[in-house]
């Protein structure tokens, strides 16, 4: 029954869709949506002091605008080839089905190459490959913001679309940013659920990607901002380590700030990967005091979070990233936008977006998961 086969397919989809139109509708409440008892502790800051003030003009899903498959479009044929910051990542591995999703409803042709570990060196021959293959749009997720503005650049004077993804490139070497989520926002939401978990007093570090990671500092910046804040005095950042999206560079980097800071209260690992490995590094030293957050896959959290190692932790869908990215990447191809503030496209179920100041479209809020709702999701 093709109907009931696509509402099984969807069903996972509908959850997650539903999930984050309410938090979007109950943005106070969005950092607390189905926090467990056990850790409802109060925010450090109040919560006006401690809101986005940022997404004025930025695009949002607009409900009730997500009818059945995209009519074919002048895109259609084209080649949009995905360029991450690595491929072995599942950040970015698994979630290319959100691009092979869009694809098949625009008639499009999306690839995912790249380097084995996250290196802007082999990004930017991986341009130069990609724009003497002559591809239609490449859509890339930055190691370094500047040493692939370059090669996006003469990508760009060759009739290449460009778009950045997840990590942002200079604005200039692209026309259009999909942003997982309001930068401000993902930086803050990470300092507030480790204020909770820690009572509001102790030592905290971060442990980071790649240090020229546009996404991680933008975000890094919003923490210290946030950590700025009254009701967050007696908190103390001693340190910022990098891990380089590599298991075991994070393990170890984990393993020193163990030992450097013997008092340290806290983890906050900004990346899915570094988050994973320091989730390990915890569990094996048995350091059930150490609170560990930051952003995750809740497919290789969950038994972390069963386990208590992680309580609380965000991130957004990267399906839908890609989803969303293949969608934009068309509709510049198709010249039917061009990366001007104010443009709209619509991106087939999540709806229609808007261009944003600086060439930004956003996929929509972070969310929080846990205990209580880790199983609902499915990447
Ligand atoms: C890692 C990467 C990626 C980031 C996620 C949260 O997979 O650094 O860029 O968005 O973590």
């Amino acid at each position: 029954m093709e109907e009931e086969d696509g509402m099984k397919r969807s069903a996972p989809l509908l959850i997650g869709r539903l999930l984050l139109v309410l938090a979007l509708t109950l943005s106070a409440a969005t950092w607390t949506v189905g926090r467990s008892a056990a850790q409802e502790t109060a925010d450090c800051a109040p919560a006006d002091s401690a809101s986005p003030t940022g997404d004025a003009g930025m695009a949002s899903p607009s409900a009730g605008d997500t009818g059945g498959p995209a009519p074919a479009t002048p895109a259609a044929g084209s080649d949009i080839a995905f360029l991450p910051k690595d491929v072995v990542n599942n950040y970015f591995a698994n979630s290319f089905k959100g691009a092979q999703e869009a694809a098949a409803e625009l008639g499009v042709n999306v690839q995912q190459v790249g380097p084995d570990t996250p290196n802007a060196a082999e990004q930017v021959t991986w341009i130069q490959t990609l724009t003497q293959q002559g591809v239609d749009a490449i859509a890339v997720s930055a190691n370094d913001p500047n040493a692939l503005a370059p090669a996006l650049k003469e990508a760009m004077a060759q009739g290449i679309k460009v778009v950045s993804f997840d990590s942002d490139v200079a604005p200039d070497a692209r026309h259009l940013f999909i942003n997982q989520a309001n930068s401000e926002e993902i930086g803050r939401i990470q300092v507030r659920i480790m204020g909770r978990l820690i009572g509001c007093e102790g030592q905290i570090a971060i442990l980071s990607a790649a240090s020229t990671a546009t996404n991680q500092n933008a975000w890094i910046e919003f923490m210290r901002d946030e950590l700025s804040k009254p009701g967050y005095e007696r908190i103390e950042l001693v340190d910022v380590v990098y891990g380089d999206d590599e298991p075991q560079k994070s393990r170890d980097r984990t393993l020193e700030l163990l030992t450097a800071y013997p008092d340290l209260k806290g983890i906050i690992a900004p990346t899915s990967v570094g988050i994973a490995a320091a989730a390990g590094a915890l569990e094996e030293e048995g350091r059930t005091d150490i609170a560990l957050t930051g952003l995750g896959l809740p497919n290789e959290l969950r038994q972390y979070v069963k386990n208590g190692t992680i309580k609380e932790f965000a991130l957004w869908n990267p399906v839908d990233l890609y989803y969303l990215s293949t969608y934009a990447a068309a509709a510049l191809v198709s010249g039917q936008i061009t990366g001007e503030p104010g443009e709209t496209f619509t991106a087939g179920r999540l709806g229609t977006y808007t261009v944003g100041e600086g060439g930004e479209v956003l996929l929509g809020p972070p969310f929080v998961f846990n205990a209580d709702n880790i199983d609902d999701f499915d990447f």
